[in-house]
């Protein structure tokens, strides 16, 4: 057990929360020297080399998505979790801007689903980006009032999370974006397993001041597939625990860039983000304008950002995080029982004993954000 979860955890506490607590206080600010980063080599003897399949995947198809050749990956795995790989920033630089700017300008849109749709109208929530570049690409001002892109906090993609049963339907289904498809595909055949098929996507919007409670992902009906995650902008700390509460899960830094993959038995492990961070120094959460990614490539999936979305992208990226979390829903052949499944997604909120007002926030806000 690491030195600072040895300190507040007592046995047979729920050492989750406890460590969420200590990661989310702001005073005194914690001791950030347990958290592992995955971008400083040789950190922590708890890290371990992640095998790869470089074969699986040519350099023409990972450069289409603007990831690195296979072979350059740094990544990883960890003592203790097995199925679990961390890729630190596999971005060809110059291409994570495009996909920033699909975050918050593309998938956003109809027919996909935001959580401002909860409380507005179609209509109200059409061209979320149009309606809020003039604020974003302006120096902010006291009297300005907040954007629909400031206060959009999550979006799903393909069978759409319903945060209210907690489960996917077949008929509550728009198709999953192909590019974001393809990324996802190239990633996870080069970690050993082909053929997955991207078909749930949950888009989470980090304010500096945001957290999300501790959970498990197990409203997928296969879990033999494993789940990817995309993080842009600012850092987060992630917490990856056990299959218990009592069970003090590790830190991690996952900074722009980063990429997750849990499959195996760290498929339903409990995790969480108990606070974002800045960017590293030297790392900026998006490269400098103008060193966009190489056009030349036939049916490039990236492609170069105008001068004013890749303003509004850095703007953004400055002061928030984007989380994108790609998910394969069924099993080859498999379909959805009759009745709604009963799988259930759990949170830190709900066995706080303040279940239905927090149930009801986070049908609104997956993201918990405390307003200052
Ligand atoms: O933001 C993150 O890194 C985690 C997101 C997550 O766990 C989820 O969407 O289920
Ligand atoms: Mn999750």
């Amino acid at each position: 057990m690491a030195k600072m979860a040895a300190c507040v955890v007592e046995s047979g506490e729920d050492a989750f929360r406890k460590i969420f607590k200590f990661y989310k206080r702001r005073n005194p600010p914690p001791d950030f020297s347990d958290v592992i980063d995955f971008s400083r080599s040789a950190q922590s003897d708890q890290v371990i080399p992640a095998i790869l399949d470089p074969s699986g995947v040519s350099d023409e198809e990972t450069a289409r998505v603007g990831l690195q050749p296979v072979r350059d990956w740094r990544a990883f795995g960890l003592q203790g979790y097995p199925g679990f790989m961390f890729i630190s920033n596999p971005f060809l630089l110059g291409s994570k801007p495009f996909w920033v700017r699909q975050c918050l300008k593309t998938y956003p849109q109809k027919p996909n689903v935001c959580n401002l749709d909860m409380h507005m109208s179609p209509s109200e929530t059409q061209d979320i980006w149009d309606k809020s570049v003039h604020g974003l690409s302006c120096p902010p001002s006291r009297t300005q009032s907040k954007t629909l892109l400031d206060r959009l906090r999550w979006v799903t993609l393909g069978y759409h999370y319903d945060w209210e049963t907690k489960t996917y339907s077949a008929s509550h289904y728009t198709p999953f974006p192909a590019d974001l498809h393809s990324l996802s595909f190239q990633i996870t055949s080069a970690c050993g397993f082909p053929g997955f098929n991207a078909e749930a996507g949950i888009l989470n919007y980090y304010r500096s001041d945001s957290s999300l409670g501790i959970h498990v992902d197990e409203s997928e009906l296969d879990h033999s597939r494993p789940l990817l995650s995309f993080s842009f902008g600012k850092s987060a700390i992630f917490l990856l625990g056990g299959t218990r509460r009592q069970d003090p899960p590790t830190a991690m830094y996952m900074h722009s860039g980063d990429v997750m993959v849990m499959s195996g038995q760290s498929r339903l492990l409990y995790h969480a983000v108990p606070r974002i961070v800045a960017a590293p120094q030297g790392h900026p959460a998006l490269e400098v304008s103008g060193c966009g990614p190489a056009s030349s490539l036939h049916d490039s999936v990236v492609e170069p950002l105008s001068e004013q979305d890749w303003a509004v992208c850095s703007r953004y990226t400055h002061n928030s995080r984007v989380n994108v979390t790609v998910r394969q829903v069924l099993g080859p052949g498999q379909s959805f029982p009759e009745t709604p499944s009963s799988h259930q997604r759990t949170d830190a909120d709900q066995t706080d004993g303040d279940s239905a007002k927090s149930r009801k926030r986070r049908s609104c806000d997956c993201v918990d954000t405390v307003e200052t």
